[in-house]
């Protein structure tokens, strides 16, 4: 089997005649979703057996692989393995090391052959079963490096194969934070002990988020609709990376972002652009930037659950919420009233509504008070699993509870934001040491 490849505006006829017969014919996809106007933007290809074309693949610029498909008396030959083939070879010409589809079910086996690993759950795309699959690249740090890396200052290394995390120092700090979720794993000022919590549990895997750190709950907070993911479905997908600076009093910023497409469309079916932009010195700032790209208005939840490192937690409290009401989700969510600072006695998990104050974890452990400020949110979750609770988590070692504590910056419960065609939300969470 022969693979060119070919450009929509020399081949579209061949193109869009096996996709015709292959997806509308024979899959009976809405024409309107199969003609998405990406063709013109997209590197096309085509397998020929002798010279008749007889299947296709497209790649666009973002790494997104996609309308694969070989007429049906082709199949079983070898055309499909043909056309990923090029496509991975020429995904490594063009130094894009990290690649994603949407894989029908039945295909999944194929695409997992060539290393693609699934995320997610399975979804419906034009009512047929899906799968996103991802593919990090070997050389996926070395690329994110060449054009991302700032000597000195920020470098891409691989956690483990497919789980690129950079890595940011400063004269004030230190940083990590995996390009999967965007989630800050760490935030070390100098000279004193590690600020966030990461589990000695924990696993760094595609499409598994990390237990600890500052993953991103978006774009709801919480149990999701029945099927749909905890939390989102954003905290365990392959972000890209847009940005690297060098910024004011010696910080380090890094702007991660990632888009709607037809797996997070069936998920959720909005047109969105969202970025983390995460500024590390010697304080850390983290702001999650929700822009509605669609023409309607959405409402989001949304979350950046911060796990902080405590020496004790029976020797921590956290004040800022005095005279705050809270729901208690311990309690099956009734409301109740806070007085004084939180302290720890037991499973604490609770959604303080209408606060903007900033909060203070006062760590008599580690003999250090860290002040957690917030814009863009009206409510604040405090949580600790405690002991039986955190046997139900598998990325949680026994008595980890002891040393770990959230104080989420959010949007959740009643404080719900509606975010207008065009229009942008920023949640920002400000941590430094008292
Ligand atoms: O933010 C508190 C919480 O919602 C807890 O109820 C618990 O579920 C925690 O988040 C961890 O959730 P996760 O999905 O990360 O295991």
């Amino acid at each position: 089997m022969r693979v060119s490849v070919v450009s929509w505006a020399s081949h579209a006829a061949a193109l869009s005649g096996i996709r015709r017969r292959v997806f509308i014919d024979e899959q009976h996809v809405p024409e309107a979703l199969e003609w998405d106007g990406l063709d013109a933007h997209a590197t096309h290809f085509l397998v020929y057996a002798d010279a008749l074309p007889v299947g296709c693949a497209r790649l666009l610029a973002d790494g997104h692989i996609g309308r694969m498909a070989v007429l049906a008396d082709y199949r079983g030959q070898g055309a499909g393995r043909a056309l990923l083939a090029a496509v991975l070879k020429h995904a490594r010409e063009q130094a894009l090391n990290w690649l994603y589809l949407n894989a029908q079910t039945h295909a999944a086996g194929f695409y997992a052959r060539s290393g693609f690993q699934a995320v997610g759950a399975v979804f419906p795309d034009a009512g047929i079963p899906h799968l996103r699959m991802e593919l990090v690249m070997e050389q996926h740090s070395n690329a994110l490096n060449t054009q991302f890396g700032l000597p000195g200052k920020l470098q891409f290394v691989d956690a483990a194969p497919g789980v690129p995390v950079v890595e940011i120092t400063t004269p004030h700090a230190t940083a990590r934070i995996a390009v999967q979720g965007a989630q800050v794993l760490e935030w070390q000022p100098t000279g004193q002990q590690p600020v966030l919590w990461v589990s000695r549990a924990a696993t760094y895997q595609t499409g598994k988020g990390v237990r600890g750190g500052v993953p991103v709950c978006w774009p709801w907070f919480g149990a999701g609709a029945e099927g749909k993911p905890a939390h989102g479905f954003v905290r365990t997908r392959m972000w890209e990376v847009r940005e690297t600076c060098q910024g004011a009093a010696d910080t380090v910023f890094i702007r991660l972002g990632m888009k709607d497409d037809e797996s997070t469309r069936a998920l959720w079916d909005h047109a969105f652009n969202l970025e983390l932009v995460v500024t590390v010195g010697a304080a850390l700032k983290m702001e999650l930037v929700t822009h509605n790209t669609g023409t309607v208005p959405f409402e989001i939840t949304q979350g950046l659950h911060t796990y902080f490192r405590v020496g004790a937690i029976g020797d921590t409290q956290v004040s800022g919420l005095d005279n705050t009401a809270y729901l208690d989700k311990v309690l099956d969510f009734a409301t109740a009233t806070q007085h004084g600072a939180v302290t720890f006695t037991g499973e604490t998990d609770r959604v303080y509504v209408n606060t903007t104050t900033d909060c203070v974890i006062e760590d008599g452990g580690f003999k250090r008070k860290i002040r957690v400020a917030k814009s863009g949110s009206t409510s604040t979750v405090v949580w600790n699993p405690w002991i039986e609770k955190e046997k139900g988590f598998a990325d949680m070692a026994q008595g980890e509870y002891q040393e770990m504590l959230c104080v989420e910056t959010v949007n959740a419960g009643n404080d719900r934001i509606t975010v207008l065609p065009g229009a942008k939300h920023s949640l920002v969470a400000f941590i430094a040491l008292d």
